[in-house]
């Protein structure tokens, strides 16, 4: 079963640091070899070996409205045939930082570039240059993507690969990252004061993803707003897998708070390789031509890429009933999943905002990382596998946020809690006998 992609795999390991271009993607913490993808449509993946899923990771968020989704194909069809990069501007990218404007609180203006990474790593250096303070403050667990300054307490792949804190982070640089525990302002007080005049910005998920999806606590957000403006911080949303998903001006807009700045990833280029950080005018104004921070990227507002971000976020934004939609999807998923464990007798925590939803094996309820890592790691090993061999594919790891688009139907909805049922049963089974 699924030869071609364990064939696949044994190759890739010859040649790619153990066979894929991203840990996350490599199931090392539920085993076994991971799935290769000839095509997708709509909610639907193919792999090369012919077998079809149903989609829950929805390339870490981007495939709001499905994959291949057609308007979306079209734009970039039609963008390549003008030419793939120019290095110089385009009129797409005003269109863009227009609608961008359009659609989220608090962005003045906003710049491309090419990944979540690389915009949280700009948005520090903005914050750093704005404020003339070195420190920064993130939260245990959470992930703003692989750059230095990040990799400490690290969530997503660092966390399920075990190097949450990765060796090749200077000293240096470890020292001006403060942690926090996510969801606990007392936590960020304490370094408020134990650091005074120091800190230059606090970078949060919004909407944690990166160790499952974690709400924030009524008043968090509100919280960390209010001690920035005390404390000459800046306030940065990491909005890379919350940004257009969660309302259509993301956790800003669910959450009522405005954050400084604001950081996105693949949803803004519908999967394309893109990010970007924007915000109050007087901070971004620091950066480079105008101000002294420099950031820079020949393929920043690639053409190709904003022709896709500009059309995917267009319909999201002519069309808000699509979140209305995938907020009633998640919920009748949660509903069914909830109702198949109860039945099992399996305790369970499942979060959900909008969209995103993360299902944790524990009777606890989940509202930070020592919470979510009391999860069954067992247990979600099992389910994982099952779902999958039942053409169901979710992300591999406990610790990461399942992403639904709108082309679920609700047969595929009912289909994979029938499924969960299904290897729910086959679990218990197993653990009795
Ligand atoms: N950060 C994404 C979700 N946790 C996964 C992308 C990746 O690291 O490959």
């Amino acid at each position: 079963m699924l030869e071609t992609s364990k064939q696949l795999f044994d190759r890739a390991q010859q040649f790619i640091p153990g066979g894929v271009n991203s840990p996350a993607r490599a199931f090392n913490s539920v085993g076994g070899s991971p799935v290769f993808f000839e095509k997708a449509k709509g909610s639907i993946l193919t792999d090369v070996d012919g077998k079809e899923y149903i989609d829950y990771v929805g390339s870490w968020g981007p495939m709001i409205l499905g994959h291949a989704f057609d308007p979306v194909i079209e734009a970039v069809k039609k963008a390549a045939e003008k030419s793939t990069s120019f290095g110089a501007p385009t009129e797409i990218e005003i269109k863009m930082a227009e609608l961008v404007r359009q659609m989220v609180p608090g962005v003045d203006k906003i710049r491309m570039v090419n990944s979540g990474t690389e915009a949280c790593m700009s948005a520090i250096r903005v914050a750093r240059g704005y404020t003339g303070k070195d420190k920064i403050i993130k939260f245990g667990g959470n992930y703003h993507g692989h750059g230095d300054s990040f990799l400490i307490k690290a969530g997503s792949g660092a966390l399920t690969l075990g190097s949450p804190d990765s060796p090749g982070v200077t000293e240096g640089t470890a020292k001006d990252t403060l942690t926090a525990h996510f969801n606990d302002l007392n936590s960020v007080k304490k370094l408020l004061n134990e650091y005074r005049d120091e800190v230059a910005a606090i970078i949060v998920e919004p909407v944690a993803g990166n160790m499952g999806c974690i709400p924030p606590k009524s008043g968090f957000l509100q919280g960390l707003r209010e001690l920035c403006d005390a404390h000459d911080a800046v306030l940065i949303f990491d909005e890379v897998m919350t940004g257009f998903r969660v309302a259509k001006g993301g956790a800003q807009e669910r959450y009522g708070v405005t954050a400084d700045l604001v950081t996105y990833g693949k949803i803004i280029g519908a999967g394309l390789p893109v990010g970007a950080f924007g915000g109050r005018k007087e901070v971004m104004d620091v950066v480079s031509p105008v101000g002294p921070v420099y950031q820079a990227g020949t393929l920043s507002g690639n053409p190709l890429a904003m022709a896709a971000g500009f059309t995917l976020l267009t319909e999201l934004q002519e069309n808000p009933r699509h979140y209305d939609e995938l907020e009633a999807k998640a919920a009748h998923l949660l509903n069914g999943l909830n109702q198949v464990f109860e039945s099992h007798h399996v305790p369970v925590s499942i979060n959900q905002v909008g969209s995103m939803i993360s299902v944790f094996f524990t009777d606890q309820e989940v509202t930070d990382f020592a919470t979510a890592n009391t999860t069954d790691k067992e247990l979600f090993k099992a389910f994982f596998h099952g779902m999958l061999e039942r053409g169901i594919y979710l992300p591999p790891s406990p610790f990461e946020s399942w992403f639904l688009a709108n082309t679920l139907t609700k047969e595929q909805l009912n289909q994979t809690i029938d499924m969960a049922d299904k290897v729910m049963q086959e679990v218990t089974r197993s653990k009795d006998g």
